[in-house]
């Protein structure tokens, strides 16, 4: 059984829209041989990697086709899964697909260290808006560009170690990691883009890096698993996604953080076996759960009233 897996989370600086796949895909190659150097097995890079974070504008159909990958691997990447089958590297890698049918989802692989993809996961929590809301400093278009995931919440073989993916806002929802580590799930990834200005979305500034470790820290620990999140940050053509990529324990403590918004390799060898304790006692499901009063969970979808009472207050 594997009890180390040494994990690295590939921090992107910002894209700008004149930088051409090609070039995005040699600074992911650099980052993934400075992880390969501290012998990373598996390394995260963020949501949407190959190309800026478009769903900020307003696009045309036509406009907006070049962010999409209708094949994976296609030729512009083939170089990054070739790269890291020399070094024996795996990595999970967020991109907008685009299906032979036409259909577009915001889409992560997993790659195993031989080169194969082994997972595969469609953004199932789109926010934003799908209106044109002119004025603003930016757009926030998910719900315009994708459409909702339909792969559920995987859990994948990744060389004996089982890991879950999701993407971004998916972090901030428990039930993500709830779904996943009830499928034994060791390590949940993702990638993020999180941008200062969202339509919508009332939050401090100061707000932003905190929620987003929260969430982070939160999901880690009350599911026993290790998270790994890698952000795309930094300016892209003027607007700015936080940093703050980091790797969490199941302690919910946070092991290792970048500490800048460029590209970034932050590697951190994890002890999978640490999870155990928690896995036993506080967090030991088949001993505590009570998914009997949990149904509210899966049958109401916004709030509303509270249920009907089943029993007499005053007995
Ligand atoms: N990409 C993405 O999902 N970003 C969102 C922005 C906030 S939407 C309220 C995020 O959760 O970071």
């Amino acid at each position: 059984m594997t009890t180390n897996l040494t994990l690295a989370v590939a921090q992107v600086g910002g894209i700008n829209t004149s930088e051409t796949k090609e070039e995005v895909v040699a600074r992911l190659i650099t980052l993934l041989e400075e992880a390969a150097t501290s012998n990373a097995e598996l390394v995260v890079f963020p949501e949407l990697t190959l190309t800026t974070f478009f769903p900020r504008t307003w696009l045309d159909d036509d406009q907006v086709g070049k962010y999409f990958e209708t094949s994976m691997p296609n030729s512009d990447v083939q170089p990054l899964f070739d790269r890291a089958a020399e070094l024996a590297v795996g990595f999970y890698l967020g991109y907008a697909e685009q299906t032979s049918d036409g259909r577009r989802f915001n889409t992560s692989i997993l790659v195993d260290r031989d080169g194969a993809i082994v997972g595969k996961y469609r953004k199932m929590h789109l926010p934003g808006h799908d209106d044109n809301k002119t004025g603003l400093p930016n757009q926030h278009l998910e719900k315009k560009y994708f459409q909702e995931g339909n792969l559920g919440f995987g859990v994948f073989d990744f060389h004996g170690v089982s890991i879950g993916m999701c993407l971004c806002n998916d972090r901030r929802w428990p039930e993500v990691y709830r779904s996943m580590a009830l499928q034994g799930a060791e390590v949940v990834v993702l990638g993020y883009n999180t941008p200062d200005f969202v339509p919508g979305w009332q939050e401090e500034p100061h707000a932003k890096m905190f929620t987003h470790l929260l969430s982070l820290q939160a999901g880690a620990y009350q599911n026993s698993v290790f998270v790994a999140a890698a952000g795309k940050s930094g300016f892209e053509d003027g607007h700015h996604l936080i940093g703050g990529s980091a790797v969490v324990a199941p302690s919910g403590e946070i092991l290792a953080k970048a500490g800048s918004e460029r590209d970034e390799i932050v590697v951190v060898k994890v002890d999978l076996e640490s999870a155990q304790p928690y896995k036993e006692s506080v967090f030991n499901f088949a001993a505590h759960r009570r998914p009997d009063a949990y149904t509210i969970i899966s049958d109401r979808k916004g709030r509303g009233e509270p249920l009907p009472l089943s029993f007499n207050v005053n007995e």
